[in-house]
């Protein structure tokens, strides 16, 4: 029988890692599944409105793909990910039974690129408006799976620990969180005392969980060759959140139906 999780440092750190839920096989798929899309956006080969593709400038002065939000919509595999059984013990265990998914978000951050980086913020911030997402303190959950390797050379997230217990939004400045760097100035700016910074180390399959509150951030890829790829996921419990696609009701997954490209 699999042991239910524990979410102790959850609710004291605001993030908490859950190691091995995702298996070497999966993640093998969800990397061709991401290389494809990758290919596809770039053909400009997938228009679906519900998309959007963030995109950065790349050290040569070239556009780069950073990510692709709600790929769940059109991709089977994602959508399987979504709904990944592991996944959803952790959601129900946090959440309760009835969730929906805010948003899905593929990253890539290529090797050695300097405008790669995320500003440190807190999730919270950009669940607007507050009417139609209530009570994230409780309500809210974001985890990353991830497909590389990731520490603090490629680019590893980075969270300050405790930063969630005011559940309060802090103070950033105005520019997209795509062009930060998730550094100490950045923190102070909200307030926070610098050496207070936990990177994390995270293998293939691994998951990190965190509050909606939880201040996070991370650097940009300095490695010579090391990818850093991952898949990120905002959820909610359903009836504090007005809008999204239903992920889990009554504790089982909501199986949607989509047209796959
Ligand atoms: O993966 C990352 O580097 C950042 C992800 C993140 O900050 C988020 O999803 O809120």
């Amino acid at each position: 029988m699999e042991r239910a999780v524990d979410f102790a440092e959850l609710e004291r750190d605001g993030y908490q890692i859950v190691r091995s839920v995702v298996s070497p096989p999966e993640i093998a798929d969800i990397l061709r599944e991401t290389d494809r899309l990758k290919f596809l956006v770039l053909a400009s080969a997938l228009d679906d409105r519900r998309l959007r593709m963030l995109w950065s400038k790349s050290d040569a002065g070239e556009a780069t793909l950073r990510g692709l939000q709600n790929a769940h919509h059109v991709s089977p595999a994602i959508e399987e990910l979504r709904l990944h059984r592991g996944i959803g013990r952790i959601l129900c265990g946090v959440l309760g039974s009835d969730i929906k998914t805010v948003l899905t978000s593929i990253f890539w951050k290529s090797p050695g690129e300097g405008e790669t980086g995320i500003a440190y913020h807190q999730d919270a911030a950009f669940r607007q408006p507050a009417l139609n997402f209530r009570n994230l303190a409780h309500s809210f959950l974001q985890l990353t799976v991830a497909l590389d390797p990731q520490d603090n050379e490629n680019g590893g997230l980075r969270f300050v620990p405790g930063s969630h217990r005011q559940a309060r939004i802090l103070p950033r400045p105005p520019q997209s969180v795509l062009t930060g760097q998730a550094t100490e100035r950045e923190l102070s700016a909200m307030g926070i005392a610098s050496g207070s910074v936990h990177t994390v180390r995270l293998e293939p399959g691994d998951i990190v969980i965190w509050n909606a509150f939880t201040v996070h951030g991370s650097p940009p890829n300095r490695s010579k060759d090391r990818d850093r790829r991952s898949f990120t996921m905002a959820s909610m419990r359903s009836r504090d959140c007005d809008t999204g696609t239903d992920a889990y009701i009554a504790g089982e997954p909501a199986i949607q139906a989509h047209d796959g490209t």
